[in-house]
């Protein structure tokens, strides 16, 4: 039995999705899409029928067994997503299962991604969702028309993002839980307004979500902007933000740590991410956190902040699009540890 509940990032974990490049599929997205979010580089990759370099995929794919295999000897319960043909769906992967479900608290929600090619994506999880919803895990369906492609549809277009407001668009991605009522998130190229108000509607009047506006003009996807750590700690990206930028937010009073500049690295590619990937851990309890094996600045960094880092290679996962946390989904987080040991965990460092 799959028992969900986490509400945030940092608190002893339990039980955990790990994705799969099984299949894995350039995204075909219009260009626009393409041009607003991706690095320039590798633009013409994005074209139908083109799968990533099968050395990528199966690299990959040995990368996240061992991240399962790690985590289980942690002692996590680890899911992995069925394996779905994608190239016959038009569709991308499954190896970022963070970008498509929020679970806060009990409550896994369901983001309407506004890429059309992951409106197929929750066929992956769907055997995992029928087991959350038998263990009582409430199940929040987006509800969405996901044929309405909020690209070409719809008012107000802002100039700042490539997408407008012709129905709710939010990926989970875009949001970090700090608590059971409060999260961080920003709008993207993916993310719109009225997503926002329809995440809000879904998690109810009790949970704040406070948007952060980093200076990234091809933002989508918050977690390689801000890494919370532990309670009070959290790395960011001094490219992307200055921490003055938090005041007023629920981040006010936290220790903001700038993320170390990120190791070159020309091979494999990183097809569809900034460096800045390197920031995108996964912390599995106060103290470990899983970084890529090469970074080792950040390593000296994190251990300099009472932190064990845990590194593994996983560079061929983040030439898919992600890198830890992306690559994650926390479904069962220890409570009771957290509210014992926040204080703790907010005084050192
Ligand atoms: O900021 O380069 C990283 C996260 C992708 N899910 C970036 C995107």
């Amino acid at each position: 039995m799959i028992v969900v509940d986490a509400c945030d990032e940092w608190s002893p974990l339990r039980e955990v999705v790990v994705g799969t490049a099984y299949g894995a599929m350039f995204p075909a997205e219009d260009p626009r899409m393409i041009e607003a979010t991706m690095p320039r580089e590798h633009w013409a990759e994005f074209r139908p029928g083109h799968s990533f370099p099968s050395w990528i995929v199966e690299a990959a794919e040995q990368e996240l067994q061992a991240l399962a295999e790690t985590l289980e000897s942690l002692g996590s319960v680890v899911h992995r997503p069925r394996r779905v043909p994608w190239s016959g769906l038009g569709g991308y992967c499954a190896a970022m299962p963070r970008d498509l479900l929020l679970v806060m608290g009990n409550r896994v929600v369901e983001a309407p991604m506004a890429w059309r090619s992951r409106r197929h994506e929750l066929l992956a999880y769907w055997p995992l969702l029928q087991q959350f919803r038998q263990s009582g895990a409430h199940w929040l369906p987006s509800a969405v028309d996901l044929s309405v492609d909020p690209l070409t549809s719809g008012p107000s277009r802002s100039g700042q993002w490539v997408i407008g407001e012709g129905r709710p668009a939010w990926d989970a991605a875009d949001f970090l839980r700090l608590g059971p009522r409060t999260l961080v998130g920003q709008l993207s190229h993916v993310t719109n307004r009225s997503g926002i108000a329809h995440l809000r509607t879904q998690l109810g009047p009790d949970t704040r979500v406070h948007l952060v506006q980093p200076h990234d003009p091809h933002a989508m996807h918050l977690d390689a902007t801000l890494c919370p750590l532990r309670e009070g700690l959290a790395l960011y990206n001094p490219e992307r933000l200055d921490p003055a930028q938090l005041a007023g937010s629920p981040m006010e009073g936290w220790e903001l740590v700038p993320a170390p500049l990120p190791e070159p690295c020309d091979s494999p590619p990183l097809y569809m991410t900034s460096p800045w990937v390197s920031m995108n851990l996964l912390v599995v309890d106060h103290q470990h956190v899983f970084t890529e094996a090469r970074d080792e600045k950040l390593q000296e960094l994190l251990v300099s902040y009472g932190m064990t880092p845990m590194p593994m290679p996983f560079r061929n996962v983040q030439a898919l699009g992600g890198s830890f946390h992306c690559a994650t989904l926390d479904l069962r987080r220890d409570r009771r540890r957290t509210e014992a040991s926040s204080s703790a965990g907010s005084t050192s460092g």
